[in-house]
């Protein structure tokens, strides 16, 4: 079977760093972590979290057993994404009948440690059972085979994920759609189905488009771009576009930045989803201070994008990486070595996040503490208190839901919504807690937090709301005793 990685005849031709560095904008880091880092992960989930982002990896159930692979993954990330066991083949092997076992170790694992999961994948024309690429379905029979396998899988993990790739590699690199049995059978449309099911099956999971070969500005990224802008005027739930990141060395497209700033423009999230960075091998220490370089550099750019929410490298160790069995004579793309050990590339990444340069003891033991919209125990509990700001001609509400709660933490999330007639230019939440709960992170607004009392006020890219539009932001926070919804939520416009 042809990989799909390996139908990518083109790649952005090798960029220099500094053609990187000059096109990057001055960092703009608004998602503020209001009380220091989060009480989260050590190593580079920890330092991404005082950045207000997640640092994450792709994580496979069959390693989890080895010890030095749980370690590291457990003290380095606070992120995880099952690297095959959420795929088609995996959970709805025959018709109907759905298997969880991979998905939930991993979910509970990742509980166990602090990590949020990121849900990988619901479609996709890749490891997807003959059953359905060869089932010679019509287009309604297949709609209703896809909304069923979405509403099922995305079902079971209800309130658990912090995100979703809803779809996955819909494109081809010159921008048309890629020919797989939803697209040949359902036509443009599957894709739009299948972000709906995703909403009405997991309301609270971030919903993701996902592709490789969209980290630069190209006819593919391009074609994704005008998608995501069509589904955002239509009102096709999109949250985020993936960016998959499957580089080579020495290949940092030199306009990432403008990439991820162009998607960020069109209201949606973006995350680099699959890092990875191969090299020919063996690796020497050219090759690792360039692969540095370049994991640096890729760090920055989301650095430097408000709306880039968190970076997730594919796979804990060179040891188990995919590249080797896919593109022959090439390996080392990742942060540790087959033994373990943290290359290079992991102080690029760590310095480039604010950390030392030093790399961790191998011996080092995993810490285990809740982490940004990590570990959800509870399914999401609305606990709305809208009130609205006597601002003339401009107003207000906002309404506070907690999505998520675990052992001494939460996520809520809070709606601001336009109550009057004239478009608000700015606005303005405030509440008090009731318990003694600490704010740990912030999305999508400017937090202060003073004893009990909280505002929040707009980030500049979502200040303006038209008269019946709304705007979200959310936020993490530590809570211990009870975790009581504040009474009264306050929005002022301006
Ligand atoms: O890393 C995954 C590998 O273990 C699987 O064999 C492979 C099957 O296609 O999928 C790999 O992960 C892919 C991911 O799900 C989507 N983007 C490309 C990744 C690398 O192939």
């Amino acid at each position: 079977m042809t990989h799909p990685m390996m139908e990518s005849a083109s790649r952005t031709p090798a960029k220099t760093l500094a053609g990187l560095a000059a096109t990057a904008l001055a960092a703009a880091a608004v998602v503020a972590a209001v009380t220091g880092p989060a009480s989260a992960a050590s190593g580079l989930g920890q330092l991404a979290a005082a950045q207000g982002r997640y640092f994450g990896t792709a994580l496979a159930n069959n390693h989890l057993g080895e010890s030095a692979y749980a370690t590291v993954a457990d003290r380095e990330f606070n992120s995880v994404t099952p690297e095959n066991e959420m795929k088609w083949d995996a959970t709805e092997p025959s018709r109907g009948s759905f298997n969880y076992t991979g998905g939930d170790a991993i979910v509970s694992h990742a509980q166990g440690h602090g990590q949020s999961v990121r849900g990988h994948t619901l479609v996709w024309h890749s490891q997807l059972p003959s059953w359905v690429s060869n089932g010679g379905f019509n287009a309604a029979t297949l709609t209703s085979v896809m909304q069923n396998h979405i509403s099922n899988v995305a079902g079971h993990y209800k309130g658990k994920l912090y995100a979703w790739d809803v779809v996955n590699e819909a494109f081809n690199d010159d921008g048309t759609r890629r020919q797989s049995v939803f697209q040949t059978t359902i036509g443009d449309s599957y894709i739009a189905t299948a972000f709906q099911a995703a909403r009405a099956a997991d309301p609270t999971a971030k919903l993701y488009y996902n592709d490789y070969n969209i980290e630069g500005i190209n006819s593919k990224s391009t074609a994704v771009y005008n998608m995501v802008k069509a589904f955002k005027q239509q009102g096709v739930p999109i949250d985020g576009v993936g960016l998959q990141t499957h580089l080579i060395l020495g290949q940092v497209p030199s306009d990432l930045q403008a990439n991820l700033q162009r998607f960020a423009d069109l209201g949606v999230d973006v995350a680099l989803t699959e890092v990875d960075v191969r090299m020919q091998t063996p690796a020497d220490s050219g090759k690792l201070a360039t692969q540095s370089a370049n994991y640096a550099a890729l760090t920055k750019a989301c650095l430097n994008v408000t709306r880039c929410v968190g970076i997730t490298v594919w796979g804990v160790t060179d040891k188990y990486s995919w590249v080797p069995d896919v593109f022959s004579g090439y390996g080392a793309p990742l942060l540790f070595d087959d033994s373990f050990n943290a290359k290079p590339a992991y102080t690029g990444v760590s310095g480039a996040l604010g950390g030392g340069t030093s790399s961790p003891s191998p011996s080092a033991s995993p810490t285990s503490s809740p982490s940004p919209s990590a570990s959800p125990t509870s399914s999401p509990s609305p606990s709305a208190s809208p009130t609205s700001s006597p601002s003339p001609g401009r107003s207000c509400s906002a309404t506070y839901q907690k999505v998520n709660e675990w052992n001494n933490g939460f996520q809520a999330e809070v709606t601001v919504a336009n109550t009057g007639s004239s478009s608000v230019g700015g606005w303005t939440v405030t509440w008090a807690f009731p318990n003694g709960q600490k704010i740990t992170q912030l999305w999508n607004g400017t937090p202060s937090q003073s004893g009990a009392n909280v505002t929040v006020r707009n980030v500049s890219y979502n200040g303006t709301v038209a008269p019946n539009g709304s705007t979200t932001f959310g936020f993490t926070a530590d809570w211990s005793g009870s975790n009581g919804t504040p009474s009264s939520v306050t929005c002022a416009a301006s």
